[in-house]
């Protein structure tokens, strides 16, 4: 996982400071190898020497917020870099390579948010790209007329969260689409009709904790369905029930785990992806 390495560290890392565990590592020789990550264009690769990109820029951003070392950034430069990624119509191309998805709008948002520097885009034409992806169930997906998959929903919930414009959402519509995500099991999929995975307790759960509409699943159905996805030997958590773990199902099984509010946790925004304390010490401070 070489190309993405950097994302790993903001899933690692989450999920250690989400068990109260961040002082497992050395935050100097975490802050030095990120920022070996970026690019003279300001935005960050996956990975030492590799080309920037939105997602890599965000997942930098918040691994540096954990640690509360935003302040080495050259904020402007980043900032400038995102900005430079808008189009016309106001969604975002993940690089410069110009693969446009409602991904990159989240990605763009929640970064500029977290630098306080909303006001290098226009993010009222950003709103308008992202509800343009709305679909008739009251879901979203990655560009207009794409079906709807919880991934792409908590992208364009929470950048209309961040935003302040839920109110284009539909919360009872959208809530009844992501309820019936729970399938027997108690696991949560991404769409009708697909297996159910770990990760979608995230995808899916944050998009209804933002839209208030939490109370339409069984929590501790989910509770048990995520708890049976860990190893119980070697630690970590699984995409379902016996696969082999992953950093990335562990992060996001913890964080669900965390918003369904199971003891021992530290709080997760649902918005921003980072624990509660993190993003207060964020918004709070200024
Ligand atoms: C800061 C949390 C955070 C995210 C950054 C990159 C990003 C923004 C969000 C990704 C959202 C997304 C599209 C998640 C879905 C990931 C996933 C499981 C994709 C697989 O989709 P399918 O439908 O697979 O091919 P299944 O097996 O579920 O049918
Ligand atoms: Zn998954």
């Amino acid at each position: 996982m070489e190309h993405l390495r950097l994302n790993g560290a903001y899933w690692g890392l989450t999920t250690l400071d989400v068990l109260g565990k961040l002082n497992a590592v050395d935050p100097d020789e975490v802050v030095s190898w990120v920022m070996e990550c970026q690019h003279e264009s300001g935005g960050f690769g996956g990975n030492v020497g590799h080309d920037p990109h939105m997602l890599y820029t965000l997942s930098a951003i918040q691994v540096l917020a954990l640690f509360d070392k935003i302040d080495v950034l050259d904020v402007e430069k980043v900032a400038n870099y995102i900005a430079s990624l808008q189009n016309e119509d106001g969604s975002f191309s993940g690089d410069m390579w110009g693969e446009i998805d409602t991904r990159f709008s989240y990605v763009a948002i929640c970064s500029l948010a977290l630098l306080h520097r909303l006001d290098k885009i226009n993010v009222e034409r950003a709103v308008k790209y992202i509800v343009s992806c709305k679909n008739l169930d009251g879901g979203f997906g990655c560009t207009p007329g794409a079906e709807s998959h919880a991934g792409q929903i908590f992208c364009c919930v929470g950048a209309l969260a961040i935003t302040g414009s839920l109110h284009h959402v539909d919360k009872d519509l959208l809530g009844w689409w992501l309820c019936e995500r729970q399938v027997k099991s108690g696991g949560l999929n991404g769409r009708p009709e697909k297996l159910p995975d770990v990760c979608y307790s995230w995808w899916v759960l944050s998009s209804l904790i933002m839209i208030d509409r939490v109370h339409w699943i069984d929590k501790k159905k989910l509770v048990n369905f995520i708890l049976d996805c860990q190893d119980k030997e070697n630690g970590g958590i699984s995409d379902r029930p016996d696969d082999a773990v992953d950093v990335f199902h562990t992060y996001f099984g913890v964080a669900g785990l965390s918003l369904l509010e199971y003891p021992g946790l530290k709080a997760v925004d649902p918005a921003y992806a980072l624990p509660v304390d993190v993003v207060n010490r964020i918004f709070l401070a200024k």
